[in-house]
């Protein structure tokens, strides 16, 4: 269960944030402000206290939060952002996520370690980490320790074809795992109840589970059939516009 979320409202300058998709266009500010309350509401209609935290337009991409920590049961692990343009996106976070945890249970990736947490998916107390662009050995060499010093484990997932793990693979608990493209026959998801996803909405394979209903991107009805089909509560939003700066669901929020 989780009982808390953090997200942090988009800046203006969303349209600087990186992409790897010029050809869909900037993000429509004021749409993805409406888009970020629609948001909110669906992730407290799961029975989640939401921190909303303002808009910082030091960082076009800073709404993105899920990248700045990996927030477990027993720590919270700051990570070191590896795009130069997020990097210190911890700054301002760091402070709000000393109200949920105490200072003697923080950790921190340090230089030359880089982490990004959409790079983290947690199955329980494993984490698998993929090494990404943003992450690199070394701060999945730091991960891995800091987790075993409280009793959780983390082992490394390779991954050449997407930004982040989280963009082509999702844990929604009960065993069950979203998977697409490099991560359909990946031998470390063998034992879960896997859900392909077609390469057609791949982009929706980034659906994220809290207490017990799946949030799922709008405009993706073969995703939205398997996810019913697999037996849960469907709540659509619809995330247009961070996508054209590939965002999606889990990037928006940190959940814990
Ligand atoms: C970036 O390139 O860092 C942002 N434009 C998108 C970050 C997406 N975050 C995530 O997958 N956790």
């Amino acid at each position: 269960m989780f009982r808390n979320v953090i997200v942090k409202k988009p800046c203006s300058r969303i349209t600087e944030g990186i992409t790897s998709a010029p050809e869909l266009g900037k993000p429509d500010y004021e749409l993805a402000l409406r888009q970020h309350a629609a948001y909110i509401e669906a992730l407290k209609s799961c029975g989640v206290q939401v921190t909303v935290l303002e808009a910082d337009e030091n960082f076009p991409d800073s709404c993105f939060v899920e990248d700045t920590a990996v927030l477990t049961r027993k720590c919270a692990i700051i990570t070191n952002p590896g795009a130069p343009s997020r990097n210190r996106e911890v700054e301002a976070m760091i402070p709000v996520i000393r109200k949920f945890y105490s200072d003697d249970c923080i950790e921190y990736i340090k230089a030359p370690g880089t982490l990004e947490g959409g790079d983290v998916m947690m199955v329980g107390d494993h984490f698998y980490v993929g090494r990404s662009a943003r992450t690199n050995a070394e701060g999945i060499r730091q991960f891995i320790a800091i987790l075993e010093k409280y009793g959780l484990s983390g082992s490394e997932v390779e991954l050449k074809e997407v930004l982040h793990l989280k963009t082509g693979v999702n844990y929604i608990e009960n065993n069950n795992m979203l998977v697409s493209g490099e991560f359909i026959d990946k031998p470390d998801f063998a034992k879960y109840n896997k859900y392909v996803i077609p390469e057609e909405e791949a982009y929706a394979a980034n659906c994220i589970w809290v207490n017990g209903k799946v949030l799922v991107p709008a405009n993706f009805p073969k995703v939205e059939q398997i996810v019913r089909n697999a037996g849960y509560e469907v709540i659509l939003v619809d995330t247009s516009e961070y996508r054209k700066i590939d965002g999606g669901l889990s990037c928006l929020s940190l959940r814990f």
